[in-house]
């Protein structure tokens, strides 16, 4: 007797602390707007770097302005970290519905159901998995994270359109705050039982309080069982989250995300880059890298005193020494490393133009360019640069940084620079460029 006092009286506790009058159809409607947008701003963004690292025969890309990779792989690393807050939020919000009862009421009712299933699981991993490319863990997969990552974004967009499809007589309802709360400030009631406005069957205070029906059939049942057992102490009051701090705290922990891993990309906020995996500044030449010489396996080919570039056009290959890299004219390009990981950089380049060396094999104007690298192992080793980047004036086949030779985890002897590129595809320790 006493244990079952004991488990009513917890599940009653429960109850009302489940019974938020945050928990309701206005506020799903709110977060999903902003991960809507949020998911739409991560997949734009996300094809385009896509495209720039496989880019299609009829694909030109813009080359200014020089930073427009950097903004775009900010903003789908900023969007991508402030969906984790918001989904979270949202599957609070929502979170009763996962027990409707009963589960499944009709076909198109499984659909329903079936899509948000799809919708938050895809989600989940999509976001999990970009957050631990933020931090270098991808080699912990069994599989390329750049290709699950593409093709999961179009499960999570293709069941965020069924999704919204799906309920956008709720959305309707609820888009403006004076149609979904009446004069009192209380939640308008819906026809449909399956829309997201049960607080969990909650007590009766509550119910009046967020304007919800009660449960009936076997929920119902179970509910008033549990009501039997006496009201919890504290005074049920506190064990409730206004609509105003739960967004708060959203907010906040959005913010929070936002500002303390920002500092990667901007140096305005480096003093208060906490979370980031990567600082501005720390590295050799002050810039940070990704994958040293010792990884790639090239401290010994790239150290070669014999070390050419050699570049080519069908028949013509011209091979060219240091020396003679070092004597050609050369330009300056202030640009940035901006990784997919989500750090970004700002740094001095100076060096040869790409297309002075593609003109002394006499390239046309127009051809694609295959960029080698001296490193055997990793999917970088080998890239290709459509000819707009090719041709443009500030890319260059970069051997100082910072008015100094390249270190040798930079790309010693030589590495390509471009405007607007990802930071993969800004290949170092250079072996061979020929036109394709
Ligand atoms: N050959 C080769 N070039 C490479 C890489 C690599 O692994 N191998 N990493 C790329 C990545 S992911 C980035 S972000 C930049 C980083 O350049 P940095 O180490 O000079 O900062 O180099 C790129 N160039
Ligand atoms: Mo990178």
């Amino acid at each position: 007797m006493h244990v079952t006092w004991r488990l009513q009286r917890l599940l009653h506790q429960f109850r009302h602390a489940l019974a938020t009058p945050s928990r309701n159809a206005r506020t799903a409607v709110v977060l999903g707007r902003l991960l809507g947008i949020a998911f739409v701003v991560c997949f734009a963004t996300g094809l385009y770097s896509h495209a720039l690292q496989d880019p299609a025969p009829w694909m030109t890309f813009p080359t200014r302005p020089s930073w427009l990779y950097q903004a775009s792989q900010g903003v789908h690393i900023t969007a991508g970290l402030v969906c984790l807050p918001l989904l979270f939020a949202k599957l609070y919000a929502v979170f009763p519905q996962l027990f409707q009862t009963p589960p499944v009421r009709s076909v198109a009712h499984l659909v329903e159901r079936a899509s948000i299933a799809l919708f938050v699981g895809a989600s989940l991993v999509q976001i999990t998995i970009g957050l631990l490319n933020t931090y270098q863990f991808y080699g912990l997969f069994p599989f390329s994270f750049r290709h699950v990552h593409f093709a999961l974004s179009f499960v999570v967009v293709g069941s965020l359109a069924i999704h919204i499809a799906v309920k956008l007589p709720i959305i309707a309802r609820y888009w403006r705050r004076r149609d979904a709360y009446d004069a009192d400030g209380r939640l308008r009631e819906t026809e449909s039982p399956s829309d997201p406005d049960h607080p969990f069957g909650a007590p009766d205070e509550l119910q009046r309080r967020t304007g919800s029906r009660p449960e009936s059939g076997v929920t119902g049942r179970l509910f008033a069982w549990i009501d039997r057992a006496p009201a919890p102490e504290p005074p049920d009051e506190r064990a409730i989250v206004s609509r105003r701090g739960f967004f708060a705290a959203v907010g906040v922990a959005a913010g929070v995300l936002v500002a303390f891993t920002a500092g990667q990309s901007f140096r305005a906020l480096d003093g208060i880059n906490l979370l980031a995996p990567r600082k501005n500044g720390v590295g050799p030449q002050s810039l940070p890298v990704n994958r040293t010489a010792k990884a790639a396996d090239v401290e010994e080919s790239a150290m070669d005193p014999d070390w050419t570039l050699t570049v080519a056009n069908r028949g013509t290959v011209r091979s060219f020494a240091y020396a003679e890299l070092a004597a050609l004219p050369h330009h300056d390009a202030w640009l940035p490393i901006a990784c997919v990981e989500g750090w970004s950089q700002y740094a001095a380049w100076r060096g040869p133009r790409l297309r002075d060396l593609l003109d002394a094999v006499g390239a046309p104007e127009d051809a694609r360019v295959r960029i080698t690298s001296l490193q055997q192992h990793g999917s970088y080793g080998v890239t290709e640069m459509t000819p707009e980047f090719a041709r443009d004036e500030l890319t260059l086949v970069a051997l100082q940084l910072d008015g100094e030779p390249l270190d040798l985890d930079h790309g010693y002897p030589a590495r390509i620079i471009a405007p607007a590129r990802p930071g993969v595809l800004q290949t170092k320790w250079l072996a061979k460029l020929e036109v394709i």
